[in-house]
């Protein structure tokens, strides 16, 4: 074996100079007087990623030597955000950097400004992803992430009029530094045509897929860096590349065009993320991308299994495929189909070793958001996973069957295919039967699971279930995001909480502490303030950072309920323009997220929003007690704005919806009390920080389905609440659409008709714990002793907990520390 370089990186402010003033030349070819911020970004980018590579090496070469269990974590969505700033902190050169960058005449700032993120997620499902490779590196895991490169991801948003706008996100314009290419390690995925079946010449069955048609996938790997470790993992994200550039057939014969057309339509499978919450539009391009993506994954980890290895029996012992989500769950079909057609193992063998490698995490109760795939298109794209999905499936039933003799409802409800209406491959049950292990995301969530969409699973398998909680990464959201907060905590209880987050305890006492409260104090208006000259740049709009700050950032849904927020808002206006209520604080309600292009009850509710935002903030009679901000474009650079910045978190899901949430542990981390319902990691939340220091209303998950089932009717929770048919009707007379009384028609009727996620059911509820939390706003001292027993107590929300929790009771691997000459 050859050694990696074993030279060291000189971290000195001098030696950073000359080698940001080396990358402008080699990388930009810039000299300083004509070189542009993003240049200096850039140049500064290729400094940090040549120390980051450094440790990546030295991980790999460690990895390979010891080839213990590794961990491969299938996501067809990460949402890493901005990427400087992060690598910075990990490589702790944060002071040298900014030091130097200040002697060039820089500002550290502006060159984080410059860069764009990669979204490449929808929400918290890619962000946890995010969060976990983090921890993974941290935790000195041996693992890879893989998934796709999309060439737009999630839409960048603007508020034009009022109403989203969708823009497309273009974040590699500007070149992006921080993934390495490698076209020479490129894999054939292939798609459609048929299966033809015979005997080999040892007279075994085999089946032979002769597909229609094939793309390449070439990976692009983007480091992930731990936190005081030398430990490095990468990110392996997937781009769809034609075969040859041209079919050169068609070329000949003068057809130019189909044979660009073949090259188009390659690349496509790569090309957009596709938001969730979407209807039906592009599925088949979907159902591609998630393919292929899983077919180059798996592709690749068997050839590193084979670096080593020959025996695939062994392949459980060295590998551990976590599917988030179902996206990726067509690779159980996938792994059999490699074992069987082109490694000649026979089905038993093969299945042993395929479900010794999976397992699962649902991230979602909702029904319509459970995945599945009209046979009849899946058939088109992928004949022979089809087959062996039958098979699967044939297999399967039988043994429901001898466990649950003749209970054909049970058979009905666990078949992979579910026949009524169009026959659908329900890929939540593949995923289930492929997997030894199986998770929820909250205490909630896996107990819902278990009583409801996967109960007859957990009734025949009750072993592979358990509860992994959600957590997210401090590095990020704390000492990245928050680096005032993360100095105070760091002056008071040591620097060891960063990696080890239940250290966070021994704040407790400073609760009590007065001095120690100011300085909390002053730590979240330092936050506030740079949080309102956000505001101000990317709305025009000031807001004062004396004002309570009441926020609620995730993506548009129904079942988040950002209406019933606004629903209190105008009742709290109300209140104010009949002179009651005078005493409660004044209050900026900021909100931001992304509602899917296609979802147009969603998208109503961003113009309520803004055009509350509109009457209210103009109101001279309310004179500044109520502001409404919609802030555009939420994603993880804005969100490291944002949380550091709330007094109030709102996690207001009706409960039994929410799987877990994240963006709850994010706010409660940086010192924000939380208003919510006992729903996903709320309640665990809840239980941590003590309720007393919380916020609680509204139904529990129990009593929103007793409620359903008592045949709930919104209307005489309407007809019997005056206020709450005034707030309404301030909607539907047109106060907030210009006088157009139609506009919010579609949002009011489906309140009032059905109401399907309990908004009015909890508005009263709601609005008194509104109050409740002014009252509490008004003693600042209270109020900081709360926010600091918060922090102080949110440590199992570490993503470092989940992580090791994964690692202990599903993984079953084990760290690999990697030395770095330094
Ligand atoms: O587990 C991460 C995240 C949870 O925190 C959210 O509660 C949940 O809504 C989200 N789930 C999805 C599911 N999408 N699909 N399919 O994004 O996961």
């Amino acid at each position: 074996l050859h050694h990696p370089p074993s030279h060291c990186f000189d971290n000195s402010v001098e030696s950073i100079k000359a080698d940001l003033t080396e990358k402008l030349f080699s990388m930009r070819a810039k000299f300083p007087e004509v070189a542009t911020l993003n240049d200096y970004y850039l140049a500064l980018s290729y400094v940090v990623r040549d120390r980051v590579l450094h440790r990546w090496i030295h991980s790999a070469h460690t990895y390979f030597q010891q080839a213990s269990r590794t961990v491969v974590y299938l996501s067809a969505e990460y949402l890493m955000g901005p990427q400087l700033g992060n690598n910075i902190l990990n490589l702790g050169i944060r002071k040298q950097v900014e030091q130097a960058v200040a002697e060039m005449g820089l500002s550290l700032e502006d060159l984080l400004e410059q860069e764009e993120e990669p979204g490449l997620g929808n929400g918290g499902l890619g962000r946890l992803a995010a969060c976990y490779l983090d921890s993974l590196a941290t935790l000195q895991i041996p693992a890879f992430g893989y998934g796709i490169r999309y060439e737009f991801g999630i839409f960048d948003q603007q508020i034009k009029d009022g109403w989203q706008v969708e823009v497309t996100d273009r974040w590699l314009r500007l070149g992006n530094p921080w993934e390495v290419p490698h076209p020479e390690r490129r894999y054939e995925v292939r798609f459609g045509g048929h299966t033809e079946a015979g005997y080999d010449a040892q007279g075994r069955y085999r089946v032979r897929w002769v597909p229609e048609r094939s793309v390449m996938g070439t990976p692009f790997d983007t480091p992930v860096l731990g936190y005081g470790v030398g430990n490095a993992i990468i990110l392996r994200l997937w781009q769809a590349e034609a075969r040859e550039s041209f079919d050169f057939q068609a070329f000949n014969l003068g057809n130019y065009y189909k044979a660009v057309d073949d090259k188009v339509m390659s690349e496509n499978i790569t090309k957009v993320l596709y938001p969730n919450d979407e209807p039906e539009a592009g599925r088949r391009l979907r159902l591609e991308q998630q393919y292929f993506f899983v077919a180059c994954s798996l592709a690749d980890m068997l050839r590193i299994f084979f670096q080593r290895d020959t025996d695939l029996d062994r392949l459980p012992d060295k590998f551990v495929v976590q599917l988030n989500d179902t996206h990726p769950a067509v690779a159980v079909a996938e792994m059999m189909r490699l074992l069987i057609d082109d490694n000649g193992l026979e089905w038993d063998r093969a299945w042993k070793i395929t479900t010794g490698v999976f397992a699962y995490t649902n991230h979602t109760l909702l029904p319509e958001a459970l995945e599945t795939w009209n046979v009849d298109l899946f058939g088109k794209v992928l004949p022979r996973h089809l087959e062996i999905i039958y098979e699967i499936n044939h297999r399967f039933l039988m043994e429901v069957n001898r466990f649950f003799p003749g209970d054909a409802g049970r058979l009905s409800r666990m078949s992979l295919f579910s026949e009524a209406g169009e026959k659908r491959v329900r890929m939540a049950n593949l995923a289930c039967v492929g997997s030894r292990a199986i998770n929820g995301v909250a205490a909630l969530h896996t107990d819902l699971l278990k009583q409801t969409v996967l109960k007859d699973f957990h009734e025949l398998w009750p072993e592979k279930f358990s509860n992994k909680t959600n957590g997210v990464t401090p590095r990020r959201f704390m000492a990245l995001a928050n680096p005032g907060l993360a100095d105070l905590i760091t002056q008071s209880i040591g620097a060891t909480w960063l990696r080890d987050m239940d250290r966070l305890k021994g704040l407790e006492p400073f609760a009590r502490d007065n001095a120690f409260r100011d300085q909390w104090a002053e730590v979240k208006h330092q936050c506030k303030v740079r949080l309102a000259a956000m505001i101000r740049k990317k709305t025009g709009m000031a807001v004062d950072p004396d004002t309570l700050f009441d926020i609620q950032v995730k993506r548009i849904h129904e079942y988040k309920r950002q209406h019933l927020n606004v629903l209190n808002i105008i009742t709290h206006y109300r209140r104010l323009k009949q002179g009651l209520d005078m005493d409660a604080p004044a209050r900026t309600f900021i909100f931001g997220g992304k509602a899917a292009p296609g979802y147009v009850l969603a998208k109503l509710m961003i113009r309520l929003i803004t055009g509350v935002a509109d009457v209210v903030n103009h109101d001279p009679d309310i004179n500044g007690r109520i502001k409404v901000v919609f802030y555009p474009d939420f994603n993880v650079k804005n969100a490291q704005h944002i949380y550091p910045a709330a007094d109030l978190s709102e996690q207001i899901s009706t409960a039994g919806k929410e799987a877990s949430g994240t963006g709850n542990m994010k706010f409660a981390l940086n010192g924000a009390l939380t208003i919510g319902t006992l729903d996903g990691a709320n309640v665990e939340i809840c239980q941590a920080v003590g309720p007393e220091n919380f916020f609680l209303f509204g139904l529990t998950a129990d009593q929103v389905a007793a409620t359903r089932q008592a045949g709930y009717r919104p209307c005489d929770v309407y007809d019997g609440n005056e206020e709450l048919r005034a707030a309404m009707g301030m909607i539907s007379g047109g106060l907030f659409s210009g006088g157009d009384p139609g506009m919010f028609a579609p949002l009011i009727d489906s309140l009032l008709n059905e109401d399907r996620f309990m908004v009015l059911a909890d508005y009263a509820a709601y609005v008194q714990c509104q109050e409740q939390v002014g009252r509490a706003f008004l003693k600042p001292d209270h109020w900081h002793a709360m926010s600091i027993l918060n922090v102080a107590r949110m440590g199992m929300f570490s993503s470092d907990r989940s992580i090791a929790e994964y690692c202990r009771d599903i993984w079953h691997v084990e760290p690999v520390p990697v030395v770095v000459p330094d």
